[in-house]
């Protein structure tokens, strides 16, 4: 593969600023330039971009700058003959740290201390409400990097660590891997449910009633994956009946959340806006992957995280 431009598209402006991938990339010996809707692309062009363009079919390979990329046809990728990457191995430690933040909000309450503060409100919670998460037991819904990040970090601060994965392989400081088949058995004494899965027709409403019945009355569910691995009126209806304590949410079944959406007025709802990989060195670490992979084009190698 001949790359002869790296083409950012606008939408990659999204995750980092685009002038800063540029000055990033300027080492490389292609040229590098900032492009937006309306450009067309040949067969020496990389375009780097957030989101997929029909145009992008035209260009010699496509790198999303975001792991999950359930968003492109990978179908009309091999069609046309387009490579396609994506950026699964740079979210180890800003999505696991997110995920740490949402359980510790939860186990010492410090989202209902902040929503206090704002009303200027002393008091604290009922007795028996606080806890420590060392001794809890989280399962980690997918482990691979962000899932392997999270158990990680689980397992430092003394949980008890279980988790699910396709191949049900072990995974360091994980305690029993189940299968998918399991996801049942694998929450039901869960005091924290994460999901680090992408979202495939595997795991489409992977999270429906039943799984969340599964779960004890106790615990939470956090989704740092995409929406649509939940069940969207299945969480409602779990929330609204106090079948399970509360949930983080990162990732949303529209984006931006609607303004009218009842997931905004739970107090043990705590949600971020699809931010949790966000950090001030996003753009070093996609120039770290484009980089690795113009040099194997050029070399005549296979590329790193092909998807299609
Ligand atoms: P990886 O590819 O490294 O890991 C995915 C893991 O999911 C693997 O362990 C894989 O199993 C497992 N998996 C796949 N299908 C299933 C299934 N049907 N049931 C159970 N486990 C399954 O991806 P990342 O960790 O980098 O990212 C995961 C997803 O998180 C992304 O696809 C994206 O959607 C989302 N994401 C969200 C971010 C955010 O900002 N909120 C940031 C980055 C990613 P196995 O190991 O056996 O192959
Ligand atoms: C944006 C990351 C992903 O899949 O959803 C995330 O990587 C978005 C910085």
């Amino acid at each position: 593969m001949d790359i002869e431009r790296i083409a950012v598209h606008e939408s990659a402006g999204q995750a980092f600023p685009i002038p800063a991938l540029v000055e990033s990339l300027s080492s490389l010996s292609v040229p590098v330039e900032r492009t937006t809707d309306g450009e067309t692309y040949g067969p020496g062009d990389c375009v780097v971009t957030f989101s997929p363009r029909e145009a992008f079919l035209d260009a010699a390979w496509i790198h999303g700058v975001r792991a999950g990329y359930d968003e492109f046809d990978t179908a009309a990728y091999e069609a046309s003959g387009t490579a396609l990457t994506n950026s699964t191995g740079i979210h180890g430690d800003t999505v696991p740290e997110t995920v740490v933040g949402y359980l510790t909000m939860f186990a010492r309450r410090l989202h209902v201390y902040r929503d206090q503060q704002r009303e200027r409100v002393w008091d604290h919670e009922a007795y028996e409400v606080p806890f420590t998460l060392t001794g809890e037991r989280v399962c980690v819904v997918g482990l691979g990097t962000i899932g392997q990040g999270v158990a990680r970090r689980a397992d430092a601060l003394g949980m008890d660590v279980v988790g699910v994965r396709r191949s049900g392989d072990p995974v360091d400081g994980v305690e029993r891997v189940y299968t998918p088949d399991e996801l049942g058995a694998a929450v039901d004494d869960a005091r924290f449910v994460v999901l680090a899965v992408p979202l495939t027709d595997a795991t489409e409403g992977l999270v429906d009633a039943a799984v969340l019945d599964a779960m004890p009355a106790d615990a939470y569910l956090v989704n740092v994956a995409r929406g649509d691995v939940v069940v969207e009126e299945a969480l409602l209806s779990a929330l609204a009946d106090e079948s399970i304590a509360g949930a983080a949410i990162d990732a949303y079944w529209e984006e931006p959340l609607p303004e009218d959406h009842p997931l905004w007025g739970y107090e043990n709802v705590v949600m971020s806006p699809h931010c949790a990989a966000f950090t001030n060195h996003y753009h070093e670490d996609i120039a770290g992957l484009v980089r690795e992979n113009v040099e194997r084009a050029m070399r005549g190698e296979s590329l790193r995280n092909r998807v299609a």
